[in-house]
């Protein structure tokens, strides 16, 4: 039946990122048959952020406004209608969050979501369900007390890390959850469910509460990534009461129910149309790049840059990095490292040594040889989660190690891109990621002149997909991943139910004499590093 069924099938994945919300639609032989997004500082600038986010006085507090993901899923809905998108055919849809974010909904929100009026826009239904208006996102980093304090009664850092697969990190739900819980316990008070940004934007489409993934669900300092269940005592350790307003956390690959009939009216879905358990944006990453072996790694050029793989024995690091539960695989892992000075940071640079263009950035980084002439900068616009430095500030030495205040421009973009890769190569090292080749994807991954700097500094060929956006592509595998699933009922292996998917194309090999220049330039970076001040 499936068979038959799947052939004129389709599937959505949508990705609700730090700056946009995508939406890929994809045929069963995997072909992507539809595209559009909705940028959030440039369509719906009535929420006034900033990349998708306010950045607060204190440095250190980053939010979103939860409405704003509510107004961009109808706009991008009236776009997939407007583009004259069948809908109809659509069989499941799943989608992919930006990992960490929280989102409060008050007493009564149930109900309201049950209700959905195919006649009037979401943010009208919806502007009263939030307990809290802003939701923090992350690049928040202002729970450093939170993070000891639980680290302290969970019995210290590498204990957590254990546990939940991570050391407390200040962006992590669970901290971010205990913040507000001390500091507005009126908003924890009035509060029926947290939900990540990814079961959120899922509860949207069901009309009812949507379960947290447990790949996502990693994500937050909480989950037992072993058992797959909230840890007892991590809950206990940051606020009464929680396990009820979480809700139980589901297997990534799990229906967690139909799209709300509001949509069937006003976009003409089935209504039979599944929707797929959503996840987070780099757990949806590994499954559009298909990635099985630790030796495979992708490198997500996104607002963050994240690096990771598929992993079999979980060994989290107390000290960095992160194991979530793998998003396609139940029996499985993934290995991640984030680091937060991403595309913004490289945006800066390019506008203040390239007048604003990536094309000049790109004469200018291929004007200068690889190793840069000895020339290492650290870029710290944002406090840094890997290695973490809270303490902001651009530093920059020359070949001697000498502190120096400038590069000429050309130098200035080969140092922020070679510092990325450097000190990604080097942290992931560090937690059992040694890649034999590499898979671009992220907003960034689109640059070649970027991506021949990547070769060259890990020393490995990369590749990259048609599409750009793994998330959204890979949140509509997984759509197709669920329903298959869920039409066997039974687990299908991811591998086998993406046979036939198309191959990704190799961008560069790397060229041994920039490997050999670099293999030598982690070692002075990694002293570097160290002289940088961290608080
Ligand atoms: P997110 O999913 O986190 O919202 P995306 O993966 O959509 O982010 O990537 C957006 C980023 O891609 C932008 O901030 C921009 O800096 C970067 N980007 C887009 N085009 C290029 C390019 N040609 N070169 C370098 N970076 C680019
Ligand atoms: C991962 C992380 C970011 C966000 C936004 O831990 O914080 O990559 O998922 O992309």
């Amino acid at each position: 039946m499936a068979d038959a069924q799947m052939k004129n099938a389709f599937f959505l994945g949508l990705d609700s990122s730090t700056q946009s919300l995508k939406a890929v639609l994809i045929d069963s032989s995997f072909r992507v048959q539809g595209e559009t997004a909705v940028n959030f500082d440039r369509d719906l600038p009535r929420f006034g952020t900033e990349g998708g986010v306010h950045r607060h006085a204190d440095g250190l507090t980053v939010t979103s406004p939860a409405l704003m993901w509510v107004a961009a899923l109808d706009l991008l809905l009236d776009r997939m209608r407007d583009g004259r998108w069948p809908l109809n055919r659509v069989a499941a849809v799943s989608g992919s969050g930006q990992q960490h974010g929280s989102v409060w909904l008050v007493r009564g929100a149930r109900q309201v979501l049950n209700r959905l009026d195919p006649g009037l826009p979401l943010e009208k239904q919806l502007e009263g369900i939030f307990a809290l208006r802003d939701s923090p996102v992350w690049m928040d980093s202002s729970t450093t007390a939170e993070c000891r304090e639980r680290e302290e009664k969970m019995g210290g850092a590498q204990r957590v890390a254990d546990i939940t697969g991570s050391r407390a990190y200040e962006r992590f739900t669970g901290n971010q959850i205990a913040k507000i819980f001390k500091r507005q316990p009126d908003v924890y008070g009035k509060t029926e469910r947290i939900a990540l940004v990814s079961s959120f934007m899922a509860s949207l489409l069901t009309g009812d509460y949507a379960p947290i993934d447990m790949s996502d669900g990693s994500g937050m300092n909480l989950l037992d990534i072993r058992r797959r269940a909230w840890d007892r005592l991590a809950m206990d350790v940051t606020s009464p009461n929680l396990a009820e307003k979480l809700g139980e956390p589901s297997p990534s690959h799990a229906v967690v129910g139909r799209i709300h009939g509001r949509y069937a009216k006003a976009y003409s879905f089935s209504p039979n149309c599944f929707v797929i358990a959503f996840s987070g944006d780099n757990p949806c990453s590994l499954a559009g790049l298909r990635l099985q072996k630790v030796n495979d790694a992708a490198i997500s050029m996104g607002t963050s840059d994240t690096m990771f793989a598929s992993i079999g024995t979980p060994r989290p690091s107390g000290e960095e990095g992160h194991i979530f539960v793998n998003p396609v695989d139940p029996e499985a892992y993934m290995a991640m490292l984030c680091i937060k000075n991403g595309s913004l940071t490289r945006e800066y640079v390019r506008d203040m040594a390239a007048s604003g263009s990536w094309d000049e950035f790109n004469r200018k980084l291929e004007s200068t040889p690889p190793g840069n002439n000895g020339n290492i900068g650290f870029y710290i616009r944002e406090p840094e989660i890997t290695p973490p430095i809270l303490k902001t500030g651009i530093y920059r030495f020359d070949g001697a190690g000498r502190s120096v205040e400038a590069f000429d421009p050309a130098a200035e973009t080969r140092a922020v891109v070679e510092g990325q890769f450097l000190a990604m190569r080097l942290h992931a090292r560090k937690i059992g990621i040694s890649a034999e080749k590499i898979l671009a994807t992220g907003g960034a991954s689109s640059n070649r002149s970027i991506l021949k700097v990547m070769a060259d500094v890990f020393g490995v060929p990369v590749y990259v997909a048609e599409q750009a956006n793994s998330a959204a592509l890979g949140a509509a595998c997984r759509a197709f991943h669920g329903w298959l699933c869920a039409m066997k009922g039974s687990f299908v292996p991811f591998a086998a139910a993406m046979e036939g998917a198309p191959e990704f194309q190799m961008a560069f090999r790397p060229e041994p004499a920039a490997q050999r220049t670099y293999d030598a330039m982690l070692e002075r970076y990694e002293e570097l590093e160290k002289r940088i001040p961290k608080k």
